[in-house]
């Protein structure tokens, strides 16, 4: 007699879909992961990755109990020791430094490893605000993008993604889903069967470009030219709803003087595009409804990303795509989920950006940073300007913590690493930051090992520093129900008993409902902005062209991996075997390299050694390396090397593909 069990499970990683699982687990082993049926965007199938699941759920690799430096900072050697003797060292450790440099001198380091409601800013937040420690701005990922979205609609939502097949244009603008958003893909299939047509702005000829109509392959980071080009355009053939754009909005004004200058002729030569393209793509804009925006946050993560993405959001004002079930602006969803935060009363401390940790550690005074904790993320693999990031890293007056599933280029760092448990292991509660469905993870076998969740973990260290306050203690389940305990009309009746009966529900938010037209503008005075966001310029316009011998270097996600996580499973791995730089054919014979030759690409920051290989992704003059390689795979480093801790021009975000570089054959 089989003894299977079967639960539900979300998939916790940094993606689009947050996909519905089913996990079979026998006798406390996990056996299987399939995609959930059911999930209505799941559809019963999952990426490349996930299906590669049972490899990095009981990899080598994975952390299995405490373990305490015992080699040079970063050599990866430790020993094994308990959780009393870990903790109550760490314990020790942490208090002497609250004592003599106060809560600031503490910085924890996260992300959306686990994007799960307990699994980040929850007990671990409330920790943080407790001891008062430097507040970390979660910046790395979509910051600029969300805050232009939120200056121009007030919040980071649009429309539900479900209603993508009802669009009949969809203009995906920085966005690779083949790659990063797959369950995208069979709605943007059923909008094409059914009459729509799809193009893509992308500088690289992803599989999403090639998958549909048209392909505009523009200059990397000219978006803001594009975006108002397309307005001017728009606005001088008097191609605009009106009634949006003027009565619903205000600074109409403003934008139709800050277009002004972008005629065609202008935005094709900024951008490298043919003026006949800008134009067709404006008749679009102005003809086919319901139009769909799809801006990615590849757009988002240049100098001028905040600017770049108030340009396409004004867009979707001024031919009014909001009016109708399928149209729009779609990058988040996000805010949609009106769920309590667990993450306690908000303290005022010292914001660090993470885009400079390094500069963090090396820099910083008053006090400087005496302990990182490091969870659900690895900087040292995926922070911009790894060569400080490591000298900061290697620090030894640095109390470095890290709890880990893997044993990763971060954790090698660590004075000590604790074992994480993985999601399929865990009670949690997940939202979306694209779809809009509440789903309730329930474990389906304990953790192997001593591994331990992250809200345990933060448990623990709340003890270790003698603070047993029953907020920071507080039970899982506990947890969940008191995230779910609002008032709000789109969560209604989605509690944690429901969830147990049913782990996928739906918001209470009806597909046909059209954001910011059957729901309320919340910016103040209720009306869209039209003027660009406070420190973005349009003009003047140093332009995207290249300085001779330079590349433009971009570092998009693929399919293989998700940034660091998957990067040691081998399976995944076997086309890539090598840490690679994709150029164009005759680049690389103006360079003089050969396919499969190794190349050292290099800037003022820093350099990586690649293996070249010719492709047809790139354009003339750009090169790709997929973000991002383990640092082993090529000597220590990896293409953060050469990106850049400087932010974008508002909401403090990236600016990984505002990068230049040099490139030069290595001589055998
Ligand atoms: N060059 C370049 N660099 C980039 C980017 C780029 O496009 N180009 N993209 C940036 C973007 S968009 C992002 S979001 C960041 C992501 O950067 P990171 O936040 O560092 O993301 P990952 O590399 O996925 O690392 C997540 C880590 O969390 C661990 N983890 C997973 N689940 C848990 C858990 O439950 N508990 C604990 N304690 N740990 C867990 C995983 O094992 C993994 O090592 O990278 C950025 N870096
Ligand atoms: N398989 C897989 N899935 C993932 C991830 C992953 O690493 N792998 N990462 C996850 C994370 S952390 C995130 S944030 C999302 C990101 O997923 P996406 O929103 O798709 O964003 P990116 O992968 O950063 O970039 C998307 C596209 O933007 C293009 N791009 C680069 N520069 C420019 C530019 O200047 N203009 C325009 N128009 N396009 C540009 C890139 O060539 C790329 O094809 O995906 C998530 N899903
Ligand atoms: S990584 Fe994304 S697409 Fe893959 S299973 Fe997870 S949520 Fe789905
Ligand atoms: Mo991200």
């Amino acid at each position: 007699m089989s003894s299977e069990i079967v639960v539900h499970g979300a998939c916790p990683h940094d993606c689009y879909d947050t996909c519905g699982l089913r996990v079979h687990a026998e006798a406390g082993v996990i056996r299987r992961i399939e995609g959930d049926p059911d999930h209505p965007t799941t559809r019963g199938f999952l990426c490349f990755k996930v299906n590669h699941y049972m490899e990095r759920l009981y990899h080598p690799d994975r952390v299995l109990y405490p373990m305490r430096r015992v080699g040079p900072k970063g050599a990866g050697s430790f020993e094994r020791v308990s959780w009393d003797e870990a903790m109550a060292e760490i314990g020790e450790r942490l208090q002497a430094i609250l004592a003599a440099h106060g809560g600031e001198a503490v910085l924890p380091y996260s992300f959306a490893g686990n994007m799960g409601a307990l699994s980040g800013g929850a007990l671990d937040e409330r920790l943080w605000r407790r001891i008062g420690a430097s507040r970390l701005e979660r910046t790395i990922c979509t910051a600029s993008g969300n805050a232009a979205l939120r200056w121009v609609f007030g919040k980071a939502i649009g429309p539900d993604p479900e209603t993508i097949p009802s669009a009949r244009f969809v203009l995906l603008w920085g966005q690779n889903p083949m790659a990063t958003n797959l369950h995208e893909i069979p709605l943007l299939d059923a909008s094409r069967r059914a009459g729509g047509e799809i193009w893509t702005i992308d500088p690289l000829r992803t599989d999403t470009a090639r998958r549909y109509d048209r392909h505009l392959q523009l200059r990397p980071g000219s978006d803001l030219p594009l975006a108002l080009g397309l307005g001017r355009e728009l606005v001088a053939s008097g191609r605009i709803d009106r009634e949006f754009a003027q009565e619903r909005a205000t600074g109409f004004e403003d934008y139709r003087r800050l277009v002004e200058p972008w005629t065609l002729r202008r935005t094709a030569d900024v951008t490298g595009l043919a003026d006949e393209g800008i134009a067709e793509l404006a008749d679009r804009l102005s003809s086919v409804r319901p139009l769909l925006l799809r801006p990615g946050y590849g757009v988002q993560r240049q100098r001028r990303s905040a600017g770049a993405v108030w340009a396409i959001a004004a867009l979707s004002v001024l031919t009014g795509a909001w009016r109708d079930v399928g149209g729009g602006l779609l990058m988040s969803n996000g805010g949609a989920f009106p769920l309590r935060s667990l993450a306690g009363p908000e303290r005022k401390t010292r914001p660090i950006n993470m885009l400079q940790l390094g500069d963090a550690l090396t820099g910083l005074m008053d006090p400087p940073v005496k302990a990182l904790v490091v969870y659900n993320a690895n900087p040292a693999a995926t922070a911009p300007d790894q060569a400080k990031v490591l000298q900061g890293l290697a620090r030894d007056d640095l109390l470095c913590v890290v709890h880990e599933q893997m044993m990763t280029d971060t954790a090698k760092y660590a004075d000590f690493v604790l074992p994480a448990a993985m999601a399929m292991e865990v009670w949690d509660l997940h939202t979306s930051y694209w779809h809009r469905y509440v789903q309730l993870n329930r474990p389906a076998a304990p953790p192997p090992g001593e591994a331990v969740s992250n809200p345990e973990f933060f448990r623990r260290l709340a003890q270790a520093l003698g603070l047993q306050d029953e907020e920071l203690q507080q039970d899982d389940l506990a947890l969940i129900r008191e995230s779910l305990a609002t008032r709000h009309p789109w969560l209604e009746g989605i509690t944690l008993e429901s969830l147990m009966r049913r782990p996928v529900q739906k918001l209470r938010l009806p597909a046909e409902t059209r954001p910011f037209v059957d729901t309320p503008v919340p910016v103040a005075g209720g009306r869209f902005r039209l003027t660009p966001p406070p420190g973005t310029a349009t003009e003047p316009w140093q332009g995207a062209k290249l300085l001779p011998g330079e590349f433009h270097l971009l570092t998009p996600s693929t399919r293989e991996t998700i940034k660091s996580s998957f990067g040691n499973v081998a399976s995944l791995r076997r086309g890539h075997p090598v840490p690679e730089l994709l150029m164009t054919q005759e680049d690389m014979r103006r360079l003089g390299v050969s396919p499969g030759a190794r190349v050292r690409v290099l800037n003022g920051r820093g350099q990586v050694e690649l293996t070249a290989v010719a492709s047809d992704v790139p354009q003339r003059g750009t090169v790709v390396s997929y973000a991002v390689r383990w640092n082993h795979e090529a000597g220590g480093r990896n293409i953060n090397q050469l990106t850049s801790q400087e932010l974008a021009d508002f909401g403090g975000g990236a600016t990984f593909y505002s990068v230049r570089v040099k490139i030069e054959a290595i001589e055998d």
